[in-house]
Order: C-alpha cells, then sequence, then structure tokens
C-alpha cells in the first residue's frame, strides 16, 4: 500500500502512539486514549467508483471508498475496535482472516452473528495476540469478488528480523464490469464446467465457451476475469515500488482474489520467504511464488540487481498466467525499459520444503485424538455444486470437537481445480512440511492441488465456537464446499 521505512518504525516505537496518531486522519482513527491499548477506526462499506486503471470508472463495493480498504496496522498485544458502518444496499459483515479471535467477533453471518442489515452498525473488537501478515474481509454472499477487503497487519513487539524498506502487496482478480464478478458471473461469463485450469489461455474477453446460465437459486459460476490488480491497479496504472541499492526489502503478500492462485516472480530477484500465513518459516529461497487464495507470505529480497523490474505471474496453467502486475524500480534508473528476466529452472514453494520455527503462538499438537477424511469434489459435467464427502453446504457433515482436543484433517481432492482450505478460529501445523527438523510450518490456509492433489493438517481445537472450514475460492464456497467446525 505505501512504503514504510523501518526505521521510522523503529523512531517511533519508543514514544509509543505517535505513528498512530501521525496517521489518524487517513486512517479514520476516532480517538487514540491509551493509544498503545487501543486501536480504534471506522469502516463504511458502500459502493462506490473506482479506477484501476483501464480507462473508465467501476462501480464496485468498498471500504471507506477505496478497493482495497484501509490499511489496518495495529502491534501486537493491543486491541483493535472497528466500527463498521453499512451503507451497502445488502447486508454485511467482516472476517479477521486468520485472527484467531473470539467466536463472537469472528463475522461468520448466522454463525458468529447476525449479519449487519443496510443503515446498521456493527462493533468488532479483539486482542492482536499474533503478528503477522492478514487481511480482513466480508463473508457474506459473494461480496469479497465486489471489492469488500483490506489489509491488516500486526506488527511484532519485537521484529525478529531487520529490513529497510517494506511493501504491502494485495492481489486480486478483477472482471471489468460493474459490479465485478458476481455481476459478469449473471451475464454467462463463467468457465466451461470441465475445463481444469491449465489451458484457458488469458483471463479476458470471450471464451467462447459458455456454461448455461444458472438456474434460479443455484450458485453462481467463477467468472472469466479481465484483469489482475496489484494493490487494486492493473500493471500500467500500478505506481513502482521504489528501492534502493542495497536495502533489503520485505513484502507482505496477500492473495485476496476470489478464484486465482497466483504463482508470482520479482524478475531479478529470488525471494526469500520468511512467513507463512503470519507466521515465521525458516527463511528459503525461491524463484517464485504460488499463492492461493487467503494465503499470506511475507518475503524479502536483496536490492542489488539495478532497474526497471516487473513482478509478474508465471504461466503455471493458472487462469492469470503471463500477467504483469507491478513494477520494482532502484532509485536513480532512468530507462523506461523493462530488464530482461532469464531463469533456467524456477524453485517454488512447496510447503515440503517450508520448514517451521519455534515460536511462541502454538504448541506443538503432537499425537492427534481424532482424524476426518475430507473429499473434496464437484464441477464435474457441468454441475454447479462443489461438494466435501459428496455434500453441499450446509447439508455436509459438522465436525464436532472437544475443547484441545488434537485434530487432524486429511483431504483427497478428486475433483480438477486446487482448492486452498481454510479454517477460521484456528492456525494448523502443515502435515508433511519441515520433513528434516519436524518442525513444520503453522498457517490458517493449505492449498490442496487439483487431481488426486492430498494434504493434511493438524491443530489443537483451543478455542471454543462454531467455526467456518470452507474453500477460499468463494465460489467453490458459495456452491457448497464448506462446513462448520464446533468447538464445545
Ligand atoms: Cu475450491
Amino acid at each position: 500500500m505505501e512504503d514504510i521505512k523501518r526505521r521510522d518504525f523503529l523512531k517511533y516505537a519508543g514514544i509509543g502512539g505517535a505513528l498512530l496518531l501521525s496517521n489518524s486522519a487517513s486512517m479514520g482513527i476516532l480517538k487514540s486514549a491509551f493509544a498503545e491499548e487501543t486501536k480504534e477506526l471506522r469502516l463504511t462499506a458502500s459502493i462506490t467508483e473506482v479506477d484501476i486503471g483501464i480507462g473508465k470508472p467501476l462501480k464496485t463495493w468498498t471500504y471507506n471508498s477505496s478497493a482495497p480498504g484501509t490499511e489496518i496496522r495495529v502491534k501486537e498485544g493491543e486491541t483493535l475496535r472497528v466500527h463498521l458502518k453499512n451503507n451497502l444496499p445488502e447486508e454485511t459483515t467482516i472476517h479477521w482472516h486468520g485472527v484467531p479471535v473470539p467466536n463472537k467477533m469472528d463475522g461468520v453471518p448466522d454463525i458468529t452473528q447476525k449479519p449487519v442489515q443496510p443503515g446498521q452498525s456493527f462493533t468488532y473488537e479483539f486482542k492482536a495476540s499474533v503478528p503477522g501478515t492478514y487481511f480482513y474481509h466480508t463473508h457474506v454472499s459473494y461480496q469479497l469478488d465486489q471489492g469488500l477487503y483490506g489489509p491488516l497487519i500486526i506488527e511484532p513487539k519485537r521484529e525478529e528480523r531487520s529490513y529497510d524498506r517494506e511493501y504491502v502487496l494485495l492481489f486480486d482478480d478483477w472482471a471489468a464490469v460493474d459490479g465485478g464478478g458476481p455481476e459478469a458471473s449473471k451475464m454467462g461469463r463463467t468457465r466451461p464446467g470441465m475445463m481444469s485450469m491449465g489451458g484457458m489461455g488469458m483471463g479476458g474477453g470471450m471464451m467462447g465457451m459458455m456454461r448455461r446460465q444458472p438456474e434460479a437459486g443455484e450458485p453462481l459460476q467463477e467468472p472469466i476475469y479481465d484483469a489482475y490488480v496489484m494493490n487494486g491497479k492493473i500493471f500500467k496504472a500500478s505506481p513502482p515500488l521504489k528501492v534502493k541499492k542495497g536495502e533489503r526489502v520485505r513484502l507482505r503478500i496477500i492473495n485476496a482474489a476470489a478464484a486465482t492462485t497466483f504463482v508470482l516472480r520479482l524478475a531479478g530477484h529470488p525471494l526469500i520467504i520468511t512467513h507463512a500465513d503470519g507466521l515465521p518459516v525458516k527463511p528459503l529461497e525461491v524463484d517464485a511464488l504460488r499463492i492461493g487464495m487467503g494465503e499470506r507470505y511475507d518475503v524479502e529480497f536483496m536490492a542489488n540487481n539495478p532497474g526497471r523490474w516487473q513482478i509478474y505471474n508465471l504461466n503455471d496453467g493458472s487462469p492469470a498466467g503471463g500477467w504483469s502486475l507491478g513494477t520494482v524500480l532502484y532509485q536513480g534508473i532512468e530507462s523506461k525499459s523493462y530488464n530482461d528476466d532469464s531463469m533456467t529452472r524456477i524453485r517454488l514453494n512447496e510447503y515440503s520444503l517450508l520448514e517451521g520455527v519455534e515460536n511462541s503462538y502454538g504448541k506443538p499438537v503432537g499425537k492427534v485424538d481424532k482424524t476426518f477424511r475430507m473429499t473434496l469434489s464437484g464441477g464435474m459435467m457441468g454441475s454447479p455444486y462443489w461438494t466435501i464427502n459428496g455434500k453441499v453446504y450446509p447439508n455436509t457433515e459438522n465436525i464436532t470437537v472437544r475443547r484441545n482436543e488434537h485434530i487432524r484433517f486429511e483431504f483427497f481432492n478428486m475433483s480438477m481445480m486446487a482448492h486452498p482450505m481454510h479454517l477460521h478460529g484456528h492456525s494448523f501445523e502443515v502435515v508433511g512440511s519441515g520433513r528434516s527438523s519436524r518442525t513444520r510450518i503453522r498457517k490458517d490456509t493449505l492449498l490442496i492441488p487439483a487431481h488426486m492433489g492430498e494434504g493434511a493438517v493438524e491443530f489443537i481445537a483451543d478455542n471454543p465456537g462454531a467455526w467456518m472450514h470452507h474453500c477460499h475460492n468463494l465460489y467453490h464456497m458459495m456452491a457448497g464446499m464448506a462446513n462448520v467446525v464446533k468447538v464445545t
């Protein structure tokens, strides 16, 4: 969103809420009494015109009149209090993706709260207990694919790594019609049923392989997208990320897209992964970063290769293949042309290569008390539904566990698309990561590969309440790929 000099943080660290107060106008902060303990701000959801850089404004749904919405940045241990005002024509909520909040603050309509009606308000309040890169978004209907999201950064009390500069990069897919993805879907701009992620080519334009129009009461199909944006702008409208030679730069990367997995590369620079879904990992160098919907990674790169470089999406069979997304520009570079990127092999962030580090934010799971096996399926033969163990939400089986039980989920993907499975209220260990040291990574969203892909996670059910567990492809979630985990 904006670059923030690490040194500035250090400068402000000694004087409590100075940073918060200095940002108070733009952040919509109402008051900063007890600045170190409570941060209070207002998010207004409304229909707004935004300019993503395609030459015409688009009417979409936003927080505080921009997509992404206002960046929220708090310190570990602070309480965040957010007043949501709903100026939309529909009910809405806010979900704090990845943050282990108390159940009634989790923002899932009719499960953790009554949705906020048009014209009404709701106040969310929770302690920012686990530092990391998160985002907040609506959990109602198809609103996520209309722009209702924003970054949420919880700064650690003590920063383990030193870096010179930081950027928050939020990626999204965009259907360039008023109302975004769901409106495009209603117009019939959807993917054909049997197609896998591969072979679709560019996301823009009409594919000529229209699926049948959904019948009344059926879920919407995933739209064909026209554009992919970084921080709300397409490539040619995206302001360059400025760096200086010799700097160590942190990127906090968030995939807020409704239905696109990105494989991100910064030309000319390897990326060092330092955090997965907010939590620290043993630094791992990769050439490109595969990131599913709902996942976040913090990466660093050394600015030691002066030039003008693209951030782009690799053609990895993804519908976003080959798209340029942004620019990294070194100070002093005048040339308008981009440096060439050459690679002979691409190292990706396979979960098996990532290793966790001991931290105080989660106890190792160890022995498992209960295992739940989930077969993910759907989308075949033009079916509009996506299933867990053959059932469509809300008819999927609830998973009921006792508080502090040690739980294992095993996933088996019978379908032709990958599914980023996201659990609310908890983080989980990724089984199969950290094989050498046995320290697994902890995440809250796990991408289960297509075509017989498998994955498993383990967690301690230590947060009581009814928690959503679902595919973070919005169109799969809305078409049934969800269940509820009841921690009693
Ligand atoms: Cu899915």
